[in-house]
């Protein structure tokens, strides 16, 4: 599968572009229900809210479990990758964020390029986020919001929250206290020239976006989930450079070895089967 030129050029100006019916309702069940089983493991992969037993996110899901690591493997996803990032393409991050009713927390305005340079050493500009929301998304469980256009005013200082290293340090670059956000004058100058566009519509609705648009979300205040997933593909000719405190594999993949596209691109139908293994620190 390919985008259209309009979808390019969609991406290309604005940052991001609308997949539409990427997944069937058969293959958009199969996600939700391993989804869910990844959310309800126990692992030092998933993160909590804060001060709260819900559920924030589950990262590395791909090295973790047969279906994710077969799923990122579709060749509609990779080639859409490949050809918006114009080379071979591995996943760098793959998180399922569970935004659940009543208290899942937002996400501060940042831009995930900002985070990758400083914590993971990715300095090309080689990366594309897919986004598959597996709930319908509306004004009130905390939908997406983007500033279109702002990829291309390049990387935005951001604060930067004195933080701890090692150990669980990186739980900061993924909680609702975000460890580089951006200040409200810089925001309001953004907003005052490219708007903000939030990403609402039915279960399904999936998103590519540019690792340099700003963005973030509010809470869910409403009684529904807001369950997503991101793919996060990068070149594997744009490799990690070596930092001091690397996240762990399952945040940041160190293996840039071009992925392999599935015999079938179908979602696989594995068993929901045995909880998914454990990923052990450091590598897999
Ligand atoms: O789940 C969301 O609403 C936003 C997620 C996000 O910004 C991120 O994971 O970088």
């Amino acid at each position: 599968m390919r985008l259209t030129p309009a979808q390019l050029e969609h991406y290309r100006t604005y940052g991001f572009a609308a997949v539409e019916n990427l997944f069937d309702p058969e293959e958009l069940e199969r996600l939700r229900a391993h989804a869910d089983r990844d959310l309800a493991t126990e692992s030092p992969r998933r993160v909590l809210e804060a001060g709260s037993s819900l559920v924030r996110a589950t990262h590395g899901a791909h090295l973790a479990t047969a279906f994710f690591g077969d799923l990122v493997r579709l060749s509609r996803l990779i080639d859409i990758a490949e050809q918006v990032v114009g080379e071979d393409v591995y996943i760098h991050q793959f998180k399922i964020n569970a935004k659940s009713a009543l208290g899942g927390e937002m996400w501060e305005w940042h831009q995930d390029s900002y985070f990758w340079a400083r914590e993971d050493g990715m300095h090309g500009s080689g990366a594309m986020n897919v986004v598959v929301h597996l709930d319908e998304v509306t004004e009130f469980n905390g939908p997406l919001m983007l500033i279109p256009g702002s990829h291309r005013v390049g990387e935005i200082p951001a604060s930067d929250v004195p933080g701890q290293h090692g150990g669980d340090a990186w739980l900061q670059t993924v909680s609702a206290q975000l460890k580089y956000t951006l200040g409200q004058d810089v925001l309001r100058q953004l907003v005052d020239r490219h708007g903000i566009e939030s990403i609402k519509g039915p279960a399904g609705t999936t998103l590519l976006f540019d690792p340099a648009v700003v963005h973030g979300s509010p809470g869910n205040l409403s009684p529904y989930d807001r369950r997503l997933l991101i793919m996060s593909y990068n070149r594997s000719d744009n490799p990690l450079a070596d930092v001091a405190n690397p996240r762990p594999e399952f945040i940041a993949a160190r293996d840039f070895t071009p992925l392999r596209r599935l015999d079938r691109d179908e979602v696989p139908n594995h068993p929901l089967g045995a909880p998914p293994a454990a990923v052990t620190e450091p590598g897999r």
